[in-house]
């Protein structure tokens, strides 16, 4: 239902310990080949001032889940296709980048080196998604051989998709068209995936280091977006109750945890908002992407809702608070009828009239 999101990284890199802090799920450290996977939901101020004026029986935020996954570089083959299926499953990664030197915590490597880790994960990605292209296009040459159109055209654009990861370019890069997306859409290829970065720093006066800034160029260079986290400090935090846990953070020079970070930046880069269902049996938020329109943001909630759509209630989330209840929202002509070609909008309170 919520978003996926994927911890990648090199083995060492904090990992697990920014899941555990994002999470407070407190999964056991060093189990490398264990799979950690939480559903956590996302804090919303919005959606606390809902349930102030409907007192819903049910209460149901948005929700991220967060799986970390280990060692990016396994060796051994079963535990490679393991980790890349579960790769698969995400719908955006979160690349951990370990910024901080300290010898009593052993690293894959024998340096700290923002580049090389991003272009051994990067080259991770991209052999994993040459074999699906590879395997792709296996299955395509027998339809190629009896000149199917289709196939022909998918072919061309798996190969050429192919060519340029083989150059050295993650498919995310590759400005890919409309069309060219839809002849690998099955693929679910990893390298396409967005990616944002985390640089794990041990304080925050590190914040300025050497590599941090190396990242930070990086990540500017590549459109993306850089989260600083201190893994092990938010970890400790995150196992505080919420006030002790605000004075924390701002001791720390810090607004807002880990978690919220991390949310943030991941619904920028996906393009992703959140509107609303009320009532006195829910308050809800839901999911859906900029720019969808009112049927598919219905099919958010149900698919009955998509197929048989008929009209959307829609009223802003802004001018509820403002004018204290639904009914003067009505009163001030403020809750609209909308369509098909309406496009949801993040904080739109909907409810959705269907056959
Ligand atoms: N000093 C310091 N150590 C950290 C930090 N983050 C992680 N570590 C340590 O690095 C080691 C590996 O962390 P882990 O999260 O298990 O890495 P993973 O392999 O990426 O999951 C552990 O010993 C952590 O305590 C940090 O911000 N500062
Ligand atoms: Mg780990």
């Amino acid at each position: 239902m919520g978003l996926r999101c994927g911890l990648v990284g090199l083995p060492s890199c904090g990992k697990t310990v920014i899941f555990n802090a994002v999470t407070a799920a407190r999964a056991p450290l060093y189990n490398a080949a264990e799979m950690n996977r939480v559903i956590v939901n996302l804090a919303d101020e919005r959606i606390d001032r809902l349930v102030e004026m409907y007192h819903p029986r049910k209460i149901s935020p948005a929700t991220l889940e967060v799986v970390d996954i280990p060692g990016i570089k396994a060796e051994e083959n079963g535990r490679r296709s393991r980790l890349l299926g579960n790769v698969k499953d995400v719908e955006a990664l979160l690349h951990v980048v370990r910024c901080f030197e300290d010898e009593r915590v052993p690293f894959a490597c024998d340096t700290i080196d923002p580049l090389r880790d991003l272009e051994t994960v990067d080259l991770e990605l991209m052999a994993a998604d040459e074999s699906t292209l590879e395997n792709k296009l296996n299955r395509l040459a027998k339809k190629l051989r009896s000149g199917d159109k289709d196939a022909v055209r998918e072919a061309g654009h798996c190969e050429k998709i192919r060519a340029a990861i083989q150059q050295g370019v993650p498919a995310r890069k590759q400005s890919l068209t409309a069309l060219e997306l839809a002849s690998i859409r099955e693929c679910n290829l990893v390298s396409l995936k967005p990616l944002l970065y985390a640089a794990n720093i041990k304080t925050m006066a590190d914040a300025g280091n050497r590599h941090v800034l190396a990242l930070k160029q990086a990540v500017k260079d590549e459109g993306a977006e850089l989260i600083i986290i201190c893994g092990k400090d938010e970890a400790d935090i995150s196992e505080l109750d919420p006030e002790e846990r605000s004075i924390f953070l701002s001791e720390l020079g810090l607004e807002k945890s880990a978690i919220v970070r991390l949310l943030g930046a991941a619904y920028r880069k996906l393009g992703l908002i959140s509107f609303f269902t009320t009532g006195e049996d829910e308050v809800r938020a839901w999911t859906c992407c900029q720019g969808d329109k009112a049927p598919v943001a219905a099919g958010k909630i149900h698919t009955d809702m998509e197929k048989g759509f008929i009209r959307m209630e829609v009223m802003r989330y802004e001018d509820l608070v403002e004018l204290g209840s639904e009914a003067e929202v009505i009163r001030a002509g403020k809750k609209r009828l909308e369509g098909r070609d309406y496009e949801v909008k993040d904080g739109d309170i909907v409810s959705v009239l269907f056959n």
